[in-house]
């Protein structure tokens, strides 16, 4: 059988941070923002092919940090705006927007919007607590 390990839908190499891009096991090491997305695997046999279901991987960070600077602030508030589709639209249509779903329901609205500003880091003020995910 032949493996092929997906990002957003383009093959993935390995490269010596990203290993076993060809086998059943994918590998990122030292993963940063860059590395997040939807990676789903190809596979080939002389049976058929099948492609896998799409993972998100997503990096731990602050609630509301969409984009992963570790501070919540206007910028994010700019880009979570962006990605607001409303009741019953799944974030997962749109892979920049994996952060904007603070809630975790499924999608991104108003609801989200109102958590994102309670976990606003303005200068020195204390983190909330259940602003850590
Ligand atoms: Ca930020
Ligand atoms: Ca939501």
């Amino acid at each position: 059988m032949n493996y092929q390990w997906q990002k957003e839908g383009a093959d993935l190499a390995d490269d010596g941070r990203v290993t076993g891009a060809t086998t059943p096991t994918l590998t990122v090491a030292n993963a940063s923002a860059a590395d997040e997305g939807l990676y789903r695997c190809a596979i080939e046999s002389p049976f058929g092919s099948a492609v896998s279901n799409e993972v998100a991987l997503k990096l731990w960070r602050f609630i509301g940090d969409m984009n992963g600077d570790e501070e919540v602030d206007g910028a994010d508030l700019v880009i979570l705006k962006a990605c607001i589709c409303g009741a019953g639209v799944p974030v997962e249509a749109t892979p920049q927007c994996l952060y904007a779903d603070v809630d975790h329901d499924g999608d991104a609205d108003l609801s989200d919007f109102g958590l994102l500003q309670q976990c606003l880091t303005d200068g020195d003020a204390p983190l909330v607590p259940w602003c850590l995910e």
